[in-house]
């Protein structure tokens, strides 16, 4: 069977380096074909690796806060570029401060991404939902991804709480 391929990148202007290396372990181990863009990457960058590599999905991460600026317009860019219906997911600290995250989800949902990840999300997450996105699931991937759902639910409980605080 073909790998899935992926591109993976820190947008902006953003140096933090050491979530992306282990996202870039964590995909690699489990079978994908990962391209790894590094820290500082352009939207421009994350789109011509995606046409060169005919990536499925591209895996945007932001630390330091100006994600919601830095991912704005992505998706009219990547339909732009032919590449209509590419799974977009953003994960990492996508915005300033603690901040409701089913709104925050909400806000990037409207930006274009099919699937927003709170702080934290460890990657055996994104891995199920990635799988599942794209139809690949084992029947076993499928049954334990229950108790992966259900972590999703909790810790938007839990966001949800501390930031009512
Ligand atoms: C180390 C660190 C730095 C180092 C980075 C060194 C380096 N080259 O990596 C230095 C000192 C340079 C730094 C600088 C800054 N930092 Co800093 N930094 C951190 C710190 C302490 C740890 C980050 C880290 O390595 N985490 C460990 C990794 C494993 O976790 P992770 O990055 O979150 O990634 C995981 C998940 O989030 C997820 N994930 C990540 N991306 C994606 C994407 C997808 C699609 C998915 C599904 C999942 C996913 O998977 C990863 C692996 O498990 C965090 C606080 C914290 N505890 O997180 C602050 C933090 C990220 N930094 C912060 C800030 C504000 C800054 C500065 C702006 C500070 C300043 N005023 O200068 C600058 C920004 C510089 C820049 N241009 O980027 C804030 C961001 C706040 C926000 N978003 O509102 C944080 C949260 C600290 C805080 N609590 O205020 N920082």
């Amino acid at each position: 069977m073909e790998k899935i391929k992926i591109v993976i990148g820190v947008i902006g202007a953003d140096v933090h380096a050491v979530g992306n290396r282990i996202l870039e372990y964590a995909f690699s181990s489990a079978g994908f074909d990962v391209t790894n863009l590094g820290v500082m990457v352009s939207q421009e960058e994350f789109i011509a690796a995606a046409i060169e590599t005919d990536a499925d999905a591209i895996l945007v991460s932001s630390l330091y806060g100006h994600g919601e600026l830095d991912v704005r317009g992505l998706r009219d860019k990547c339909d732009e570029a032919g590449l209509e219906g590419i799974l977009l997911y953003i994960g990492g600290n996508i915005v300033v401060g603690k901040q409701l995250f089913i709104e925050v989800e909400k806000r990037f949902k409207k930006l274009g991404f099919d699937r927003v990840f709170p702080p934290g999300t460890p990657p055996e997450v994104d891995i199920y939902f990635l799988k599942k996105d794209l139809g690949t699931l084992t029947d076993s991937e499928r049954e334990a991804g229950r108790e992966i759902e259900q972590h999703i639910i909790n810790t938007e409980e839990d966001h949800a709480s501390s930031s009512s605080d």
